[in-house]
């Protein structure tokens, strides 16, 4: 049986989302540091309305959450999306910085990690996004480890995204997520996905077929009381992929031109991911922009199956 819980007092939930999570009807978690961080606008807030119209399609209630003016928003309005895509003083608010910008009420793009609290504290279980935060390439120099990670550990969302692409170390990452407990499950393949890629040279941790073995996978893990989340990596479709042999050069660019510039912590991935979209004349973003929509079927369908079981 699913258990529902009220949504912690200091979010303020659209009227829909509030509703549907009171009927027990499926609603789905996003993300926006991926809309003020990850992607040029304008594409970055067509690609947020479309997740969400997606999800709508699918009867599914979509809750895009970011900080306004302090407060956590759980779901928002076209002009809440425009104004995430598009303004230069959104931070990005990963969980340490969660606090600092809701006493400062302060407007805050929320990464994986954030996302998932605030969608937790709302009773949402299932969360869309595109790509994981992990261990970074050079971590054990600079300790660069995505709060995602930790995140996962201790809170019950299931996240999907289309793996850890390449900028991270790959391998590391999944060491990492093994030593937290938490579950990757790798739909429909045997290979744990890269982000732009299908294949990673890592063998899936679990491989599952579908959002009905995801869902009961789910309900057992916190039936049982084990804390924390669960890692749901879908490939990307095979004609959107950019195949790793063409990929990996270009990330090494990146991160060569990253290392120049001395830019790190914070803002390593979104630099990445943009100089990424420019050294591939925006191929990247098309992929980026894929494998977010097909996360959101996939997501669409866990959390009906979740919500029925
Ligand atoms: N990967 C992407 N796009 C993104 C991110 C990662 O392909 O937008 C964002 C997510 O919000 C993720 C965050 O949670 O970057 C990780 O940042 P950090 O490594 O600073 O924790
Ligand atoms: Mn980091």
């Amino acid at each position: 049986m699913t258990t529902r819980t009220a949504p912690h007092p200091a979010l303020t939930l659209t009227p829909e989302v509030e509703q549907a999570l009171r009927d027990g009807r499926p609603v789905v978690a996003l993300e926006s540091t991926i809309i003020s961080h990850g992607m040029p606008y304008p594409q970055n807030v067509a690609m947020a309305t479309e997740v969400e119209q997606i999800l709508r399609s699918h009867d599914v209630v979509p809750a895009t959450i970011a900080v306004l003016h302090g407060k956590p928003r759980i779901g928002l309005e076209p002009d809440d999306l425009e104004l995430l895509a598009s303004a230069p003083d959104v931070a990005k608010v990963s969980i340490r910085d969660l606090p600092y910008v809701v006493a400062r009420e302060q407007h805050g793009a929320t990464t994986v990690a954030a996302t998932m609290r605030l969608a937790a504290l709302a009773g949402i279980r299932v969360f869309v996004t595109g790509g994981l935060g992990g261990v970074h390439r050079g971590a054990p120099q600079s300790f660069d480890v995505s709060a995602d990670l930790t995140e996962l550990s201790t809170t019950e969302v299931a996240v999907i995204s289309a793996g850890v692409k390449s900028i991270l170390d790959i391998g590391l990452t999944l060491e990492k997520l093994e030593t937290l407990g938490v579950p990757v499950l790798c739909n429909g393949t045997d290979e744990f996905p890269a982000f732009y890629s299908r294949q990673s040279g890592f063998e899936a941790p679990l491989r599952v077929d579908g959002a009905e073995e995801i869902a009961a996978i789910m309900h057992a893990k916190w039936d049982l009381g084990i804390a924390g989340g669960i890692a749901v990596a879908n490939p990307i479709a095979a004609q959107d992929e950019i195949p790793s042999e063409r990929i990996s050069g270009i990330i090494d660019q990146a991160l060569a031109d990253m290392n120049k510039r001395g830019i790190h912590g914070k803002d390593a991935t979104p630099y990445l991911l943009g100089r990424i979209v420019e050294i591939t004349g925006g191929e990247s973003l098309t992929a980026n922009i894929a494998l977010v929509k097909q996360n959101a079927v996939l997501g669409a369908q866990i959390a009906t199956a979740y919500t029925a079981g």
